[in-house]
């Protein structure tokens, strides 16, 4: 039996994830993760806020392009209703025993699509009311959901960008439901990812209508969402491309500068995907600390790729040092607000055993605590802090300050131009240095 709903328990023989600390040589147990530790007045569950992807963990079932599915998962059903239902089970089972206190999830994800788009909205509407069940059950809570407009071939010229304005009103369709579903369940923010927002090929494409097209969706979509009562954070989720050549979205500076340009920024911020922020050619913090700077960090989805594969590989993060840079931006932006931090990862197609899927979010987990932990320590000593301080002070006082407070003319700049330039080291050898320091000692 499963211990929250009366129904049937799908991971059997794994008991709720406990915290047995660094010595620990328990796989099902977490290292470093330790929910209820003060870091800098929060606790580690408080600052890490983490949340459980749906479409990796319950619906990617291991096909590649290269392959059918490898996954075998303990609650399929022949009904797709049925088969929704189980998962549901299982996914809160599963988001309970690991301690995560969020999930997130697109509408493919948890109900069958149906005939048509009525069936579509009733599949829905009742898949909410089951998952509303088990948050109330549980605890647990929604950190968003979003819409899948990219998967069903209608989609395939685009969503809200497409050149058929009948495409366009059908993703409003999914749009509106999929917002009606958030307030139901007290969803934190809603997410748009433009999978397919974007263009194969120029020649067939007017970029500059399209843009528009997109801007005043989302305008309409924050309109409606603010009619019935969302009051959370709207959030873009910048990628280059994949699935199309060129996203609107490419990485958070383009995604910034589009939300301003169509008057977002009270409503909308970024939700920053590491291995997104690579595929744009930048580092994850990279992203993060873009975000940051302009007020606009609203969450993260937390994986990692590879650095010798260029697409989207979603990994489970592990690296240490990534978790820690990310949550050096992400603490001194004074934590991320309604946001947290999303497994948008997937095992690997050869990790089949259902175990993996556990072992894989403890890695997670236990990497951005570890992270944390690094990264408070860094910020408590202000080491790095106070070198870049001294690295900007000639800002600080005299012509610099004047400079920087708008009091100069180029003229005036111009005529100060004429000294002899002292080269000043940037010191990054040391500083890499230094901050493996912090990572091992
Ligand atoms: C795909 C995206 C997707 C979004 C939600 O690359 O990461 O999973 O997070 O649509
Ligand atoms: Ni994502
Ligand atoms: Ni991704």
């Amino acid at each position: 039996m499963n211990y929250f709903t009366g129904n049937k328990e799908y991971f059997k023989g794994i008991g709720k994830i406990e915290f047995e600390g660094k010595n620990s040589d328990n796989p099902l147990a977490f290292k470093f993760y330790d929910k209820d530790k003060m870091i800098g007045g929060k606790t580690m569950e408080e600052h890490l806020r983490f949340a459980c992807a749906y479409w990796h963990s319950f619906n990617a079932n291991g096909t590649d392009p290269f392959g059918g599915p490898t996954m075998e998962f303990p609650f399929t059903d022949s009904d797709p209703l049925k088969d929704a239902v189980n998962k549901a089970d299982a996914a809160f089972e599963f988001t309970t025993k690991m301690g995560m206190p969020y999930y997130c999830f697109h509408d493919a994800d948890v109900a069958p699509h149906g005939k048509n788009m009525n069936e579509y909205q009733k599949n829905l509407h009742d898949m909410a009311k089951e998952l509303k069940k088990r948050q109330d059950a549980t605890g647990v809570k929604l950190l968003w959901n979003t819409t899948n407009a990219f998967s069903d071939k209608v989609f395939m010229n685009g969503a809200t960008t497409n050149p058929e304005f009948d495409v366009v009103a059908r993703t409003a369709l999914q749009i509106k439901t999929c917002l009606d579903v958030n307030v139901e369940l007290g969803g934190q923010n809603y997410v748009f990812w433009g999978g397919r927002e974007g263009y194969m090929s120029l020649l067939n494409t007017d970029m500059k209508r399209e843009r528009e097209h997109l801007g005043r969706a989302l305008t309409m979509a924050r309109d409606y969402g603010r009619k019935i009562g969302f009051t959370g954070n709207f959030l873009i989720e910048p990628k280059p491309m994949e699935p199309t050549k060129h996203q609107y979205d490419y990485d958070a500076q383009s995604a910034i500068a589009f939300i301003k340009d169509f008057g977002l920024e009270k409503d909308f911020k970024c939700n920053i995907e590491a291995n997104h922020a690579t595929l744009a050619g930048h580092t994850f913090d990279h992203d993060l600390q873009v975000c940051a700077d302009n007020g606009m960090l609203g969450s993260v989805d937390a994986n990692q790729g590879d650095a010798q594969n260029g697409w989207d590989t979603d990994e489970f993060p592990s690296n240490v040092y990534e978790t820690t840079k990310a949550m050096l931006v992400i603490l001194k932006n004074g934590g991320l607000d309604k946001g947290g931090l999303n497994f948008d990862a997937k095992r690997r197609r050869n990790s089949t055993d259902n175990e993996d899927l556990f072992l894989a979010h403890i890695s997670g987990m236990d990497s951005f605590a570890l992270g944390l932990e690094i990264a408070n320590r860094i910020i408590e000593d202000g080491k790095f802090d106070s070198f870049i301080a001294d690295r900007y002070s000639s800002f600080d006082s005299g012509n610099g300050q004047l400079f920087e407070a708008g009091k100069m003319d180029l003229e005036t700049l111009a005529a100060l131009g004429n000294k002899d330039i002292k080269l000043v080291s940037g010191k990054q050898e040391y500083l890499e240095s230094l901050f493996n320091m912090y990572m091992f000692r």
